[in-house]
């Protein structure tokens, strides 16, 4: 058993990951065939011409015309995105030196390390509408955009390592699959193989887990804990719910989002009862059990008011994590400046071989 098979027909999620091969093979043909919507003529109301192109499904490019907001609320989800993903090697990298065998280490070094790229991806994806790399790092370390609740908790067990990768990597492309059609095409490319790496990550937390649960009672209890601990955390990360959700309307309208936060916090919940199952651990939820007549599981949502003082700051880690951030990029600052200076001294060569 390797955890949820995202590519399996049968799969627990509905393979997910056919889903993003489907959504990788419609946007090279939309790329080889050219926009069905011909390019705006002279006199054509641009406002128009960008509904139009929404309307038709097909993708806006850094090129395009867009409404100002659009392009704010992509900045708004892209950079928190990318932040998520650089604040989220912390809870993990406590690990790296206490992973209990070398094959384990260099696992999750690899897995860490993924997500440093996930998070160049996508600052290099919110580059392209007009934002710098630099300033927008400044607004994470000032404080002034955010990153996802979820990395605002503590890993106190090597099982809480296993709990990120089958939970919040789940719950990741979960989230991310649908992002895979989103009408932004930069983000949509870059989620392709986001979405890609992800599925490795969720099956090598779930591959911890079974370890763990087919080991000692102890290991078994500690496995369980971190379920007890993440679950719902987990739940959360995709957000408040739909009635008070402030960007779903407009987002979904301009096919940012393609589900809302309570279908997907639903379609990750069905996933997870079943793969549980296979562990042998219990979903801390007395409310859980099948719905029939809406063919899902009914669940007990996590504490609301929870998420929101955690993104407002007041969460267990969310100092430690700021903190540990700006140390990291202050620390950085000799490498950033040699990278410039090797930079300036390659063109000053180039030049002078020109010259
Ligand atoms: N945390 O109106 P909505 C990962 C904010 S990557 C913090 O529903 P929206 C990989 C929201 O910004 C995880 N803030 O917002 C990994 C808004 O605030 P504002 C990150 C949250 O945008 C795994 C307000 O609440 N993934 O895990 C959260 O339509 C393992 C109202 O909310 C993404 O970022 C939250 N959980 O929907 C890495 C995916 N939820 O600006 C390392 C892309 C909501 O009005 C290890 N993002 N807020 O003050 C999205 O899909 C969306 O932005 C949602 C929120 C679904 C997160």
């Amino acid at each position: 058993m390797y955890g949820n098979d995202f590519s399996a027909e049968d799969a627990p999620g509905g393979g997910l990951l056919g889903e993003v091969e489907a959504a990788e093979v419609a946007l090279r043909e939309a790329a080889e065939r050219g926009r069905r919507v011909g390019a705006p003529g002279p006199d054509q109301d641009l406002a128009a011409y960008f509904a139009e192109v929404i309307e038709a499904d097909q993708k806006i490019e850094p090129r395009d015309w867009m409404p100002e907001a659009y392009r704010k609320t992509l900045i708004r989800q892209i950079a928190q995105h990318a932040h998520s993903e650089i604040i989220g090697m912390q809870p993990e990298g406590n690990w790296i030196s206490r992973a209990p065998s070398l094959k384990r280490k260099a696992i999750l070094l690899a897995k860490v390390q993924d997500e440093a790229g996930h998070g160049l991806y996508l600052y290099a994806a919110a580059e392209t509408l007009g934002i710098s790399r630099d300033e927008l790092v400044e607004l994470l370390l000032n404080g002034r955009q955010k990153y996802s609740s979820i990395f605002n908790y503590p890993t106190l067990t090597w099982a809480d390592v296993g709990a990120i990768g089958w939970l919040v990597d789940g719950a990741a492309i979960v989230n991310q699959v649908p992002l895979c059609r989103c009408s932004y095409g930069p983000y949509a490319r870059a989620m392709i193989r986001v979405c890609k790496e992800e599925s490795f990550h969720q099956r090598q937390g779930f591959e911890i887990l079974h370890t763990l649960t087919h080991g000692t009672g102890a290991q078994k209890a500690m496995a369980q804990d971190a379920l007890d601990r993440w679950w719902y955390p987990s739940l959360a990360m995709f957000g408040p719910p739909d009635t008070d959700s402030t960007h779903s309307a407009q987002s979904m309208a301009w096919k940012i989002k393609r589900f809302s936060n309570d279908e997907l916090r639903q379609r990750f919940v069905d996933m997870c009862v079943q793969q549980a199952e296979i562990l042998g651990l219990t979903i801390p939820d007395p409310g859980l059990r099948w719905n029939e007549s809406r063919q899902s599981y009914d669940f007990t949502q996590p504490d609301y008011d929870e998420l929101m003082r955690v993104i407002k700051g007041d969460g267990p880690c969310n100092r430690q994590r700021a903190e540990h951030r700006r140390r990291a990029h202050d620390e950085g600052t000799w490498v950033r400046e040699a990278a410039v200076a090797y930079a300036a001294k390659r063109a000053e060569k180039k030049e002078k071989v020109a010259a």
